[in-house]
């Protein structure tokens, strides 16, 4: 792999930052969702109830802990850290007349001192987050008014950042909005029982579309140099057997996730995304203009969460669990204990028909496992994780040098551990960094290197060579 290859990680403010009323921060939508162990929803209160636990009031700490972690991420040579800023930091309401200098300077640190060690930031401007008073106020992502709020969050931060700051995305996940049961982190929206859903989330979905655009467009004036990228829940789907129906069915499977990615990339809905709303009989608003803001805003890269594959197909009878998107299950495949089916090939052939579909350079901006970790007396040896990193870098690899895919970069996912979005749980562990904290927000925050910080380290230090004997 080339020596300019963003080897690194990426995490979300929500889940790790915490410091959630420091700074001046405001309320976001994350402080009054509960921690939900043991494959429960999350609860989500419409204020916070005093003596019940929120997750994301400390998550695990990133706000007095950045310059210990950013160390830890050097250590292991870390060439990119994907991070989210809190809108809620920035405009602790939302609609505020001047932005939060506090919340502005705290950034300004995390910057200065990734770029001490040559970390590049890469940054998500919406990683399911918005201040909580937009969701009082306007019904959050219901309503038009949040796109020129955004913008003018999006504006802001281009403005501050602009010498510090190269790499930028819009929304995590976007597509998480058509997936999700309550699109509550996308978007700050709670279905009610007297509206129809669907118009509610294309409606939302045609906002942060045009939100989206917006933003590309104007970060391209505040800085031309600007790479602005989408993010996209990317579990590339196979077909259950070569019945001819199958196919048709794995196309529709994928229409859901094309719908957000087509507009990104291409600047218009195109006849997957005009059948998908036909399909749907979606009703929703697009004004004048807006057409053409699509065309305009397109991104300049290609970036998505990869966990695991799906299936599809008419003879389906088990389903598999997944990053929100689930599919039949594959007896080709184990599963993490979350259910969650492990295929590194599948990352290749998701690199390889994404670049196909757009032909534009592509970042994995999370790849990960969630495991339990136990840590015994003489450290925490998670070899599990160290397999699950090698064996996906190992697929990047092959992506780039046999198939001649431009990516230029993978993220690990929660390198340092953080909150799971999905449960609010901490025992589901992601990191090469072990964080003493439990689900019920007990530890000492102590930082303690797992035996999978090593191979990480030795990854980036040979360039991939080390990966050279793996087949997959
Ligand atoms: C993605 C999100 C992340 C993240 C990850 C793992 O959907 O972008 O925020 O958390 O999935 O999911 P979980 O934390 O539920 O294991």
């Amino acid at each position: 792999m080339n020596k300019e290859f963003l080897w690194g990680g990426a995490a979300a403010a929500n889940q790790y930052e915490g410091g959630y009323l420091e700074g001046g921060r405001g309320l976001s939508i994350n402080d009054v969702e509960m921690g939900a162990c043991h494959g429960k929803a999350r609860e989500i209160h419409e204020c916070i109830h005093p003596g019940v636990y929120y997750p994301s009031h400390r998550a695990t700490d990133f706000y007095h802990h950045y310059k210990e972690d950013i160390a830890l991420m050097a250590e292991m040579g870390f060439r990119v850290f994907r991070m989210s800023i809190a809108w809620s930091r920035i405009y602790p309401n939302g609609d505020d007349a001047e932005p939060n200098e506090a919340g502005l300077a705290f950034y300004d640190s995390v910057f200065d001192e990734l770029l001490k060690y040559g970390i590049e930031p890469m940054v998500t401007l919406h990683h399911f987050e918005l201040p909580l008073q937009l969701v009082k106020k306007y019904g959050g992502w219901r309503s038009r008014k949040l796109i020129d709020l955004a913008v003018t969050y999006a504006k802001t931060v281009f403005r501050r950042y602009r010498n510090k700051v190269r790499y930028w995305l819009t929304f995590n996940e976007i597509n998480s909005l058509f997936i999700a049961k309550t699109p509550w982190h996308q978007a700050g929206i709670i279905y009610r029982d007297d509206e129809d859903r669907t118009n509610v989330m294309f409606q939302a979905a045609h906002y942060q579309l045009v939100c989206s655009a917006l933003t590309v467009i104007e970060g391209h004036k505040i800085n031309p140099e600007f790479k602005i990228g989408n993010m996209i829940l990317y579990n590339c789907c196979y077909a259950m057997t070569c019945d001819p129906h199958d196919p048709i069915m794995v196309h529709d499977k994928m229409a859901p996730i094309w719908y957000f990615s087509d507009v990104q990339v291409r600047g218009r809905y195109t006849n997957t995304c005009l059948a998908y709303q036909k399909k749907m009989n979606a009703c929703f608003e697009i004004e004048e203009g807006d057409l053409e803001i699509l065309a305009k805003g397109t991104v300049d890269f290609f970036s998505f969460s990869y966990y695991a594959s799906m299936v599809e197909g008419r003879r389906i009878e088990y389903s598999a669990d997944g990053n929100l998107l689930d599919g039949g299950k594959n007896p080709y495949l184990e599963t993490t204990a979350w259910g969650w089916q492990i295929d590194p090939l599948a990352l290749r052939t998701s690199l390889n028909e994404i670049y196909d579909r757009y032909q534009i350079p592509v970042f994995i901006s999370e790849n990960g496992m969630g495991a339990i970790d136990t840590v015994e007396e003489d450290g925490i040896h998670d070899a599990y994780r160290s397999e699950y990193l090698r064996t996906h870098a190992k697929a990047v690899k092959d992506a780039c040098e046999i198939d001649l895919v431009d990516c230029f970069g993978y993220a690990w996912w929660g390198p340092v551990d953080i909150v799971s979005a999905g449960t609010g749980e901490m025992r589901k562990r992601y990191g090469f960094v072990y964080v003493d904290m439990d689900d019920e927000g007990n530890g000492t925050m102590e930082r303690r290197k797992k035996d999978s910080f090593e191979t990480y380290r030795e990854i980036i230090d040979t360039d991939g060579m080390c990966l050279e004997n793996i087949v997959l």
